[in-house]
Parts: structure tokens; C-alpha cells; sequence
């Protein structure tokens, strides 16, 4: 699925981006599903606690967590994650013990323009010590998978392999709008896909509100054989362990699903 240097690739950069992943078929079917659930979100006010807003005003998001909710979920965009320009490509990566972690879109804003401070994921601040991030270089994929072409994020390529420099730090914690020495906008053409570590130093930015549909995945390693489950992600999201759900899962995700039931 993924030669030896794409996987080296993801491994050292933290990012690579798979061309056409999506056909014309798959693109108009999530564009129109993704066309309902920002109709419920915006015009109908369902779902108002999952959305992102650009400000505390809750009048524009920039993106939909959560978009398995029964409130707004669509089949396709369930079925996009075994997709297998998607699923092939995290087992690639990572291996084939998932865990599903978040499902989410991001979309254009429409009336405020998007831009997001510089951050990674999980550490806002940016400072992760060094043996953590080595030891997550395969144990987890972020994935944009662009609907329209989309120019939106921006990265540090390599940034996820190491602790901040003096000049990254004094970005991301002083003026964390301002340009990062060595940013990268990651372009997309509709139909193309970029899986990354989110541990990478990242951001949005779209001020001219260019139309922007994008599936905002992650998949995580699930805990080994063995480990003693919990109850984290039966409490965070109670909707994933309804039978209906869990029932209508393609047979590939049910592991991913029930290992965050076990897991969180
Ligand atoms: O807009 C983007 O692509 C970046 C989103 C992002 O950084 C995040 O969700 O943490």
C-alpha cells in the first residue's frame, strides 16, 4: 500500500500527502453529506455543542466535532474511515491494533476569517519532552482529506521529532499568528489526502474564506493485548455504544470502535 520511503517519510517529516486519493464519486458523495450535517448545524441550531467556533459569539464555525452523533450522522462519512485510501494507509503507518480517537469535518467559515494560533495537539504551549514525542512517531494518524482544494494548513515539517527550538518557542507562546521559520502550507487538490503526526507544530489559516470541506481524522494504537480497559470513552461520547451504531459499522471499523469502548 505505502512504499518504504513514504512510511520513512511519515516517520521523519511527520506528514506525507496521497494524491487522488478520493475519486470524483467519493468527493460529491461526502460533499453532499457534509452539505446536510452544515445544514442542521447552521440553519437548523442541532448540534450547536460540537461545533468550532471562531470566536466565543457562536455565529461562525470553522469546523464540526463529533459527526458521529446521532444528531447529524451520515453512512458515508462512516464508511469514509475504511475507506482503503485511508484505512490501508493508517494500518500501513501504524499497524493494524487501532483505536478509533476523533472524526470530525472542518469547513470555510463564512463570516469571520479562520486563523488558529500555531499549536500541537495535546500540548498547546508546545513543549512535549523529547522522549514522549519519540516514542509517538507510529502511534497515532492525523489525516486532512481535502473535498475541495485546500491550502488551509500550515506545518513545521519535522517539528513532531523534536522538542521546540528557541525561535519556534518564542512563536508559538509570544505571537503565535505570526510566521514560523521553516512553515510549510500543506496544498491540497480536491481528492487528496495528508496523513500526519499531531505532534507536528501546526495551524489553520484561511482569511479569504475559500470554500474548504475537509475529513479531519485520527486513529490511535490501541493499548496491547491485555491492558485492564476503562470507562473514558463510554462516558465522552455515549452515542458510539448504541447498538444501531455499533451494528452498522463495515466489519473493518468494529475493531477500532470497540477498542475505544475498552479504552477511551
Ligand atoms: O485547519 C486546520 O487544518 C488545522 C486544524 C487544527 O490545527 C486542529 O484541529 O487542531
Amino acid at each position: 500500500m505505502l512504499t518504504p520511503p513514504e512510511i520513512n517519510a511519515f516517520v521523519e517529516n511527520g506528514y506525507i500527502i496521497r494524491k487522488n486519493a478520493l475519486s470524483t464519486t467519493d468527493i460529491e458523495s461526502y460533499q453532499s453529506a457534509i452539505d446536510r450535517i452544515l445544514y442542521k448545524c447552521r440553519v437548523e441550531g442541532l448540534h450547536a455543542d460540537h461545533l468550532r467556533y471562531i470566536d466565543g459569539e457562536r455565529d461562525d464555525i470553522w469546523g464540526v466535532n463529533n459527526i458521529f452523533h446521532p444528531s447529524i450522522r451520515e453512512l458515508a462519512l462512516v464508511d469514509a474511515l475504511a475507506h482503503p485510501q485511508i484505512l490501508d494507509v493508517i494500518e500501513a503507518l501504524i499497524g493494524k491494533r487501532l483505536r478509533y480517537h476523533l472524526c470530525t469535518l472542518l469547513v470555510n467559515s463564512e463570516q469571520k476569517p479562520y486563523h488558529i494560533r500555531w499549536h500541537r495537539d495535546t500540548a498547546a504551549d508546545g513543549e512535549i519532552p523529547l522522549e514522549q514525542l519519540l516514542n509517538g512517531l507510529r502511534n497515532h494518524v492525523q489525516l486532512n482529506g481535502a473535498l475541495y482544494d485546500d491550502e488551509t494548513l500550515y506545518i513545521v515539517p519535522g517539528s513532531h521529532r523534536r522538542e521546540l527550538t528557541d525561535a519556534e518557542r518564542k512563536v508559538l507562546q509570544e505571537t503565535p499568528m505570526t510566521e514560523m521559520p521553516n512553515q510549510l502550507a500543506v496544498k491540497l487538490k480536491a481528492g487528496d489526502i495528508v496523513f500526519y503526526n499531531s505532534r507536528i507544530i501546526h495551524k489553520g489559516y484561511n482569511l479569504t474564506g475559500a470554500k474548504r470541506q475537509t475529513l479531519h481524522y485520527a486513529v490511535l494504537v490501541a493499548p496491547p493485548e491485555g491492558t485492564p480497559p476503562n470507562d473514558k470513552g463510554v462516558e465522552s461520547q455515549a452515542w458510539l455504544n448504541e447498538p444501531n451504531f455499533l451494528g452498522s459499522l463495515p466489519p473493518r471499523l468494529k475493531p477500532l470502535f470497540d477498542n475505544w469502548l475498552k479504552y477511551g
